[in-house]
């Protein structure tokens, strides 16, 4: 089964969203696999946006993600990365459809409260990063009302 890697930054878990965005994974029917509460340094902040570090903003977006402690999760189900980018809705909240999480939640790019996975292979890259210690391996017993 397909997962994906979710961070909550800094500003979602300031603002009291932790549960708010557990809660539309949950009740979509996408199974928690990997939780923890992780204050990251800058190295490591700037080795899971490696990809940006030409970027302009990329100095801003370390300091952002570094400054207060962040919920790294991991979320399994079907296309749940896919999916988990429309749940989470486009990147600039100014974009974003009402009924997504930075489309309700956020305002700002910079303050774009969630980060999720955009393909299986930055999926895989990101858990093996974020979670090298590994994760438990249970099977909500809810799939079977869940899948066909
Ligand atoms: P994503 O989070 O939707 O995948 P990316 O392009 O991967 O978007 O950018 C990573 C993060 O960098 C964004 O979520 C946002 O916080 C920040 N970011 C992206 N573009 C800008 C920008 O133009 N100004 C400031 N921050 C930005
Ligand atoms: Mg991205």
């Amino acid at each position: 089964m397909e997962q994906t890697f979710i961070m909550i930054k800094p500003d979602g878990v300031q603002r009291g969203f932790i549960g708010e965005i557990i809660s539309r994974f949950e009740k979509k029917g996408f199974s928690l696999k990997g939780l923890k509460l992780v204050k990251v340094d800058r190295p490591f902040a700037e080795k899971h946006y490696a990809d940006l570090s030409a970027k302009p903003f990329f100095n801003g977006l370390v300091e952002y993600i570094i400054s207060d402690p962040v919920v790294a999760m991991v979320w399994e189900g079907k296309n749940v990365v896919a999916t988990g980018r429309k749940i989470i809705g486009a990147t600039n909240p100014a974009e974003s459809a009402p009924g997504t999480i930075r489309g309700d939640l956020a305002v700002e790019v910079g303050r774009n409260v969630i980060h999720g996975s955009d393909s299986v292979e930055s999926a895989r890259k990101e858990i093996a990063l974020w979670f090298p210690e590994g994760i438990i391996s249970w099977q909500s017993s809810l799939n079977q009302w869940i899948y066909e």
